[in-house]
């Protein structure tokens, strides 16, 4: 029987990943849940989305955008539910993090122990034998064992596949999410069909794994729930009976966890935010942040109807501006600099340094769409304010009061972002005035946008109307980097 026995690395593995796996679940179900629509093409265009989890319907007549589209999952499907989406991209992040090192190791000590042979096939009599096992399912009846294995046939493929297909598919499409990623390597995405197939493709295997576990949970109550837990968590199959009341304290500790972390995230939503969000950001920091945006996408390419996020700001002295095609308007730059500038959109137009790029724009909330914009590139505004030594950041601050226009976004006050000074000298970091070669349209943020290449969509303030240069920004809001981090706990730097 010692063949069948399991070492304790891998009993202790099994559980971990029961873990991990189950909180990559719900809180993968949750990003979903913040644009329930899945598309095989990257323009996104509503109406064309093969698949909704929503019944919401949008209107035709007036302006509408993303957020309107958020649906509200209960806290039992999602981590943590309730429109958290910030919340559910730590988990998630966290989760994934855990996984993969779990993964690792485990692929490690399979190769360092021998232990592989048991779950890759290296006969194709395993075909013939797995198709046997399954017509003895569907008669009723449990199959033999494969000499020396603790499973049957069809078990031992279907590990296999987990293992060495599924999981691996899953981080490859997951990671052809990163906005970073897509704009360092654009054809990586366009090996997966698009950065929506990649989407729709990561959603697939959310289902394989469900599917996954369901038949696991199943078979292992066929076989004999005490017999197996036995061999997953002492390693021999002596005490069926202690293994069947330790498998339901460990399923509890495990369910422990999820409402735990359920709680917290919807009680403290900022402390989840600053320890998760620290966690991960040394990952982030080390894999994503050094990519620089490499995207040209052709003309043919752009999206005939660019999805928007976020609302124009609902002022008169917005709409004066706006209807005298902002000669009022004023961009301000100040703060850490040596010279502060001020300029009027026809002195922005007039700089010499216009900048043009057709690009992938990626909203947080997992649509996307392809523009073209122009304008001027913020290294050359950076050099001509000259920001003193001790300058670390910018703060772009826009004409929107967010509880004023949009009271879909959970949270009030003067919509601003904070960047990185040294994100602002990426060659695709972009003021932009004009879309698509017309001036820049009010929904998406005229008189002047940002364009982050790298960077999901919240990043890119639209409406600006000042940028301050700043050494520190924990004084502004609540101190988290924007707005949206402030309101939504989303991570300050956001290559993913
Ligand atoms: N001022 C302001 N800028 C903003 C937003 C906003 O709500 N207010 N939304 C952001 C989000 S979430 C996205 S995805 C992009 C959308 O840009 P688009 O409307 O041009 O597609 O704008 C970003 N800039
Ligand atoms: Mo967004």
């Amino acid at each position: 029987m010692a063949e069948l026995d399991f070492p304790v690395w891998l009993r202790i593995e099994h559980w971990v990943n029961v873990l991990f796996l189950t909180l990559l679940i719900r809180s993968g179900i949750e990003i979903l849940a913040t644009h329930p629509k899945l598309y095989w093409r990257d323009d996104s265009r509503p109406g064309t989305e093969w698949a909704r989890f929503t019944r919401k319907t949008m209107p035709t007549d007036k302006l509408y955008d993303t957020l309107d589209e958020e649906e509200d999952y209960s806290p039992v499907l999602s981590l943590p539910g309730h429109k958290k989406l910030g919340m559910g991209r730590h988990w998630h992040f966290l989760s994934v993090i855990g996984w993969v090192v779990t993964g690792a190791t485990y692929y490690i000590l399979l190769f360092a122990t021998g232990q592989w042979h048991r779950y890759i096939p290296y006969s194709w009599s395993i075909f013939p034998t797995a198709w046997n096992d399954l017509l003895t399912y569907l008669s009723f009846n449990l199959p033999p064992l494969l000499p020396g294995q603790p499973f049957d046939g069809i078990q031992k493929l279907s590990y296999a596949f987990v293992i060495f297909l599924l999981a691996p598919f899953q981080i490859l499409t997951g990671i052809a999410q990163s906005p970073a990623l897509e704009a360092r390597f654009p054809r990586y995405v366009r090996l997966w069909g698009g950065r929506q197939t990649a989407r729709s493709l990561h959603f697939f295997g959310l289902l394989a794994f469900l599917g996954f576990l369901a038949v696991h949970l199943m078979m292992v109550g066929l076989w004999g729930w005490g017999q197996l837990n036995a061999l997953m968590i002492f390693g021999d199959v002596r005490d069926p009976q202690w293994a069947i009341a330790w498998s339901l304290v460990i399923i509890a500790a495990i369910v422990v966890v999820h409402v735990a972390a359920t709680v917290v995230s919807l009680k403290s939503p900022r402390t989840v935010q600053r320890v998760l969000g620290a966690l991960v950001m040394g990952v982030r920091k080390l894999l994503l942040t050094p990519l620089v945006s490499k995207q040209d996408y052709s003309t043919a390419r752009i999206s005939p109807e660019h999805r928007v996020n976020g609302k124009p700001p609902d002022s008169d002295e917005y709409k004066i501006m706006a209807v005298h095609n902002f000669v009022d308007w004023k961009l301000e730059v100040g703060g850490l600099v040596e010279s502060p500038m001020t300029f009027t959109l026809a002195d922005l137009r007039a700089r010499p340094e216009k900048q043009t790029q057709r690009v992938l724009h990626n909203c947080i909330q997992g649509w996307t769409s392809i523009g073209e914009w122009s304008g001027m590139p913020m290294r050359d505004l950076v050099d001509l304010v000259k920001p003193l030594p001790q300058a670390r950041y910018l703060c772009l601050l826009t004409m929107q009061d967010a509880g004023r226009d949009e009271p879909s976004a959970q949270g009030a006050g003067q919509f601003y972002e904070v960047i990185d000074l040294s994100l602002a000298r990426h060659p695709e970091a972009l003021l932009a005035y004009e879309m698509n070669g017309g001036p820049l349209p009010i929904e998406h943020g005229a008189p002047l946008r940002l364009r982050l290449e790298t960077q999901v969509g919240f990043k890119m303030a639209k409406w600006i109307e000042r940028i301050e240069v700043l050494s520190d920004y924990s004084a502004i809001g609540e101190g988290m980097g924007g707005w949206r981090e402030d309101n939504v706990f989303y991570d300050k730097n956001v290559e993913i």
